[in-house]
């Protein structure tokens, strides 16, 4: 299952979940030979034979076409990077492990069809962004995959951006069609929206993407909120003639983001963010989570009083934004990156594959009104001139692509960093009394004036991490360090004093659970290979802190 809602009732799609033939690779010029079959989606690092496999691995489906036709391969996520061959013609490559891409194949004929993908998650001088981290690079073919049939003209996609004025809500409606025949066609567009309908007649020409878009006033709309998520189907349908050539469906929310002073607001309201930084990572799954954790993990983090859930550090499944629409948790969701220093940053590839990951961000996940604010470059350089250029650069490429959402980006660049200005709201991940001892409130308020001495008008402050490790388990009254006593002892306090600076308008908990770690470069800084900083573990099973949060969240003192 790729999405939470049916996308489409005319244009036929092909789930390509299942079992794949499957085989290692030593080199991409290797023979295949296809030892095993393997889950899609899914990690290879779940099957016996390759627990801890780096490298590259080639997957093969055939499938039998009923009727010639144009089709779309749609990826959701290969990790980290695909190529894509249909019946031996190589369709090109993906980078990243974390955004949707898709090919088309014009005019196939019925008949039995073959797809491979080469799968590679080594790390190499050309992967910027998958390099050995506090955090797994898993390997295989690890979201959703489909097939969907497409005539020549077919809707690319459809964007929605709710507005309020005047008391009414408004929306603007973009609709992207593309024909890829080689004349030009006549279609007549409509679409519908909440009882509302419009209709365009369509001329486009040979080859060309065409984008349409229409404004419209709406009347009796319920708004989308944390407590009332409510959700609205957007159809567009292509019509030439009578014939029904295309549809596309997708799910929006009316609801405004908007940042006033030092007030992060939702609808006009003031909101307090009570998050968790999330990895994609679940014992027997890796980061290729099933639909029932998703759920899990979504009713856990609300049991324990949470409003919202980070992204960490890459964009995630929309399936699970999906679930997040529907449950009214907000979301912080943010490219691709986690600690990388200027050296890296400064990699021939970096640039690109960070705009490129924007890019399909947003692309895909524009209409979640579920995400609140846009995230970049986890604790980059951006105390580093250089880094700071390429700060500024990303954050004009999402205000290009989205002027309804906030930016901001994580920052541990304390006291030094260069970019807070170009933030609308400042996030700082610290670490009182796990790696740095202080007196958790006296450091805070330091370090918000430091940040109100450095930018030109006073926002929102969010603290986007806090937290210590934990061992599931690990019981002992001396409260040392590992132990869950310490971990509460620690959430506590940063919760109840950082929840007492009026400038704090949001607290994310790193993390929500354990995760794998890369063993080059962290395992000896990470008992058991993971970061044990989840308030569960891999299994979901709740430590102590769990309640600790839970009574601390859902008692009305911390609650701004
Ligand atoms: C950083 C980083 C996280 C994680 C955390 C930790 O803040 O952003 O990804 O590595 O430290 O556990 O130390």
């Amino acid at each position: 299952m790729n999405r939470l809602f049916k996308q489409h009732d005319i244009r036929q799609v092909e789930d390509l979940e299942g079992l794949w033939e499957f085989g290692k690779l030593d080199d991409i010029e290797d023979i295949p030979k296809y030892t095993h079959k393997m889950k899609v989606p899914g990690c290879w690092e779940e099957s016996p034979d390759f627990y801890n496999y780096r490298g590259l691995a080639i997957y093969k489906k055939t499938f039998t076409l009923k009727e010639a036709k144009g089709i779309l391969l749609n990826f959701k996520g290969v990790s980290h990077t695909g190529k894509i061959y249909f019946d031996e013609e190589y369709l090109g490559e993906h980078y990243n492990a974390y955004t949707p891409f898709c090919f088309l194949k014009k005019n196939i004929t019925a008949g039995e069809h073959e797809i491979k993908v080469i799968v590679d998650n080594r790390f190499s001088e050309e992967s910027t962004l998958h390099v050995p981290n506090d955090y797994y690079t898993y390997g295989g073919i690890t979201r959703g995959i489909s097939l969907e049939y497409v005539d020549e003209v077919y809707i690319r996609q459809l964007q929605f951006i709710p507005s309020f004025k005047d008391n009414r809500w408004h929306g603007e409606v973009s609709a992207i069609i593309h024909n890829y025949c080689n004349d030009t066609k006549k279609v007549h567009v409509s679409i519908e929206i909440a009882d509302v309908r419009k209709a365009i007649d369509l001329q486009i020409e040979a080859n060309t993407t065409k984008i349409i878009t229409e404004r419209v006033a709406f009347d009796h709309i319920q708004p989308w909120s944390m407590k009332t998520p409510h959700l609205y189907d957007l159809k567009a349908v292509i019509k030439k003639g009578d014939r029904i050539l295309d549809d596309l469906i997708e799910r929006v929310g009316f609801r405004v983001i908007e940042v006033d002073g030092m007030d992060i607001k939702l609808n006009g309201e003031k909101v307090f963010i009570k998050g968790f930084n999330r990895h994609e990572d679940a014992a027997n799954f890796g980061c290729s989570i099933p639909m029932n954790i998703m759920v899990k993990d979504i009713e856990l983090m609300k049991d324990m009083g949470a409003n919202a859930v980070r992204t960490c550090h890459y964009p995630n499944d929309e399936l699970f934004l999906d679930l997040c629409d529907e449950y009214g948790l907000l979301v912080w969701e943010e490219n691709h990156a986690r600690g990388l220093r200027i050296e890296k940053m400064l990699r021939p590839n970096f640039e690109s594959q960070c705009e490129e990951c924007i890019e399909e961000m947003i692309c895909n996940h524009y209409n979640h009104p579920s995400i609140f604010v846009w995230g970049i470059l986890n604790e980059c350089a951006s105390h580093e001139p250089e880094g700071a250029r390429m700060y500024q650069k990303q954050f004009n490429q999402i205000k290009s692509m989205d002027q309804s959402r906030p930016v901001t980006f994580a920052c541990d660049k304390h006291f030094k960093c260069l970019c807070l200005d170009m933030t609308d709201i400042v996030s700082l991940n610290v670490y009182y009394n796990w790696y740095h001892g202080y007196d958790v409130k006296e450091q805070m308020i330091t370090e918000i004036d430091w940040v109100n001495d450095v930018t030109s008008h006073n926002r929102p402050v969010i603290i986007s991490e806090f937290g210590g490790g934990a061992l599931y388990g690990y019981r002992n009254p001396n409260r040392a360090k590992w132990t869950e006593e310490r971990q509460c002892d620690i959430l506590e306090e940063c919760i109840t004093k950082f929840s007492e600076i009026e400038q704090i308008s949001g607290l994310f908990i790193w993390q929500f659970c354990d995760v794998r770690v890369t063993e080059e470069e962290w395992a000896l800084r990470r008992p058991r290979t993971m970061n044990n900083k989840g308030i569960v573990d891999e299994y979901r099973r709740p430590k102590l802190a769990y309640h600790t949060v839970k009574r601390l969240w859902n008692n009305e003192t911390v609650d701004k």
